[in-house]
């Protein structure tokens, strides 16, 4: 803003280093005294331009939306302990997610004899960071400005260095609002950002070479993989020419064209038959950072040894922490990277490149359910996605998130952007603010942010989309309200029948139908455009075409869709297995 006014106050020096020495364009918050001075300064002084939120909760989600489209961090400022404990969910869904993330918090004062009676004690406590310290990679509390934009270049940069997470840095108030006596030494006034990926090691990638050289049905489960175009057609090229079968998910973000012929059966949040059958078929397995690799062999081989050759491509080990077992199981591999897969594909890629493709040795070509239009009737997961499908036409497109009952297949993901996985920690709630996050980093990019959301996961966190209309940031949000929380319907039907309790009391406690909610209100109560409630098929073609249009012209559109309550039987089966449920 006015970049003129001299920096007086150590919170003005703060936020400036936040834009220009951490290259930080945005800061989500909902205001506290706890950074009162920081907040003035970012006002009057400059930084990052500030994105303003209804819940701490929604400021981090939209942090790690917009952090999973760019792969940079945004800065998130949380009001002392309470502001912290509210966002604390959506924490730790991005470091389950392994996101840049850098976060601010204010407490104090620390000295004791400068507290205002009653609130300044309540809201300052003796180790702040930690609430978060067991899903953050680092946090610190500085006392002067050189030693706190010291812990801010460390925090960007640990955020920022793969496997990446958010990081928090505590700022007493008194600290903020103290004069420079000092100028910071120019020192800080450098640009020292960007992540630093570690190299394989070239015995080990030659191990993964012959491997694939002599394999006869290699496997590729893709996991966590960047948003590079260059990186997506490396794998693609990789694929073509060892002549793998690839595997990908619904937790990670596109990572391999769905209707490739060398794509296995339909991704979802657990394996499906064909996935089962090819890992079960093949000499080599190789791990592109899948999530929990052992969970993975796991469904495909139960106890049983996997036989095949397994080979692990991740920088996880990178990330441990002793609290959260979100590292998944320890997976028996042959040959062990540590290396970000984007890394060591072109790697493998060099080795192939003489090699007559060989597109691929599976018969496992997914094609397009059959359209049977037009459609009319109740709405179910496959007419939503269809008609979903139907209405965005040629137009380039990405899905922020597809609900827990959602089928892979029905809207194909043609590129690395088709597509922006789950929520990481699995913490319902962040579908709205991580829509509006990644909404907020495809403006302009000519591309269709569309969210479809569960219910409950749109009613825990709709408030986050009065950010997007206040900020003006596009956006589709289509509910796919089946008036339930109908993933505990299946866990309380699994429940029932082992105890032989009545069946039907399973919607107990579970239903969101007296009263029902009126999600049109809820969204137009944030200034959003709200299309619906539509229960017919029939008219779904013309309300999703409306609000498409309408999001086009720079519109935050929902359109609630009334749909059946149910899974498809692979999910429902897989959700009410024995300790395999999220
Ligand atoms: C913060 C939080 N609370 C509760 C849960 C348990 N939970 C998992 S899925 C789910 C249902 C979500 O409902 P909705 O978004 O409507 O999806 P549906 O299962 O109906 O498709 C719930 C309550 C959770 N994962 N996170
Ligand atoms: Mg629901």
């Amino acid at each position: 803003m006015t970049a003129t006014v001299e920096t007086q106050w150590i919170s003005d020096a703060i936020a400036i280093a936040l834009r220009d020495t951490l290259e930080l364009e945005f800061v989500a918050l909902n205001p506290g005294a706890s950074f009162r001075g920081l907040h003035d300064s970012l006002v009057n002084v400059g930084g990052p331009t500030m994105l303003v939120c209804l819940h701490e909760e929604h400021a981090v989600a939209i942090a790690h939306g917009y952090a999973k489209v760019t792969e940079r961090p945004m800065a998130v400022i949380l009001h002392s302990n309470v502001g912290l404990m509210h966002g604390s969910m959506a924490v730790y869904n991005a470091w389950c997610d392994r996101v840049p993330m850098v976060i601010l918090g204010g407490t104090g004062p620390m000295d004791a004899n400068k507290r205002r009676p009653w609130i300044d004690w309540i809201h300052t406590t003796t180790d702040q960071a930690a609430i978060v310290r067991a899903y953050t990679k680092w946090d610190d509390q500085p006392s002067s400005l050189p030693a706190a934009l010291d812990a801010l270049v460390r925090a960007n940069n640990i955020a920022r260095t793969e496997p990446c997470g958010p990081t928090y840095v505590c700022l007493d108030a008194n600290l903020q609002e103290a004069r420079i006596e000092t100028p910071p030494h120019p020192r800080h006034l450098r640009v020292h950002v960007g992540s630093q990926r570690a190299v394989p090691q070239a015995s080990e990638v030659a191990r993964v070479v012959e491997a694939l050289k002599h394999a006869r049905h290699p496997v590729i489960v893709v996991g966590r993989v960047s948003r590079s175009e260059r990186s997506w057609n490396e794998r693609i090229q990789l694929v073509e020419s060892t002549g793998a079968m690839v595997v990908t998910d619904l937790k990670t973000p596109s990572s391999f064209p769905t209707m490739h012929p060398a794509h296995v059966g339909v991704p979802g949040y657990f394996l499906d038959e064909a996935a089962k059958a090819a890992l079960r078929n093949a000499d080599v397995i190789v791990s592109l950072d899948a999530i929990d690799l052992a969970g993975v062999l796991k469904q495909a081989f139960g106890n049983d040894d996997p036989g095949a050759l397994i080979v692990s491509i991740t920088l996880d080990r990178y990330a441990a922490r002793g609290w959260t077992m979100d590292m998944g199981g320890v997976a028996r591999v042959d040959i062990d990277i540590a290396a970000h897969p984007d890394a060591v594909v072109p790697l493998l890629l060099a080795e192939f490149s003489d090699a007559e493709p060989i597109v691929s040795r599976s018969n496992g070509a997914t094609s397009l359910p059959e359209r049977t239009r037009p459609e009319s009737g109740p709405v179910t997961m496959a007419s939503l996605g269809r008609a979903i499908h139907e209405a965005l036409g040629e137009r380039q497109f990405t899905l922020t998130r597809v609900p827990l009952g959602w089928v892979g297949d029905l809207i194909p993901f043609v590129d690395p952007f088709s597509y922006l996985g789950y929520d990481g920690g699995g913490g319902v709630g962040s579908g709205p603010g991580m829509a509006v996050g990644s909404a907020l980093a495809l403006k302009d990019a000519g591309r269709l942010p569309v969210a479809i959301l569960g219910d409950g996961d749109f009613l825990m966190g709709c408030t986050a989309l009065w950010t997007a209309v206040a900020h003006e940031i596009p956006l589709l949000v289509v509910v796919a309200n089946n008036q339930s929380y109908y993933n505990d319907v299946v866990h309380q039907e699994r429940v029932a029948r082992d105890r032989n309790r009545p069946l039907e009391n399973k919607w107990q406690g579970q239903q969101i139908t007296a009263p029902t909610v009126d999600i049109v209100g809820m969204a137009r109560a944030q200034g959003a455009v709200a299309f619906g409630q539509v229960s017919d098929a029939a008219d779904l073609p013309r309300t999703l075409a409306e609000a498409i249009e309408k999001t086009q012209q720079g519109a935050v559109c929902i359109v609630d869709v009334l749909v059946a309550a149910e899974y498809g039987a692979s999910l429902t089966k897989v959700l009410s297995q024995e300790s395999v449920a999220p």
